[in-house]
């Protein structure tokens, strides 16, 4: 078996983390290392899928699910309006192969490009 992603296990409670919302197939935790004022990270509960690619393809709907849990989680913390980066491969910044979209909002309008 391989090991739990570090998602998993912050979904788990080995780890703690800061958790803003959470469905049965979805939740959202803050970014240890935040990059906005507002830096949710949106996580479904399965591992299965490594990136956004291998979600896009075999699940559509949990995307869409994570989209809307960005958007709720916009409004309620910040104006409702929100960056959804998806990191795809370790060459363009991924290192957790689980998949998860960043939530940026309240940012300020010189820092929207770079992250
Ligand atoms: P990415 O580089 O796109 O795979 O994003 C992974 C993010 O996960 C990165 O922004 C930092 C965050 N992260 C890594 N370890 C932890 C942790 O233990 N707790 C929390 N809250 N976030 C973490």
């Amino acid at each position: 078996m391989t090991e739990a992603s570090i998602f998993t296990r912050i979904l788990n409670g080995e780890i703690p983390g800061d958790f803003v919302a959470r469905t049965d197939r979805v939740f959202a935790i803050r970014d240890i290392n935040p990059q906005a004022p507002l830096h949710v990270l949106v996580i479904p509960v399965t591992e299965q899928y490594r990136d956004v690619t291998e979600l896009a393809a075999g699940d559509p709907a949990l995307m869409a699910e994570m989209v809307a849990m960005a958007e709720q989680i916009a409004t309620e913390h910040a104006d409702g309006e929100f960056r959804l980066i998806f990191n795809n491969g370790a060459r363009a910044g991924q290192s957790v192969f689980h998949v998860h979209a960043h939530v940026l909002a309240d940012l300020e309008e010189d820092r929207l490009v770079g992250f």
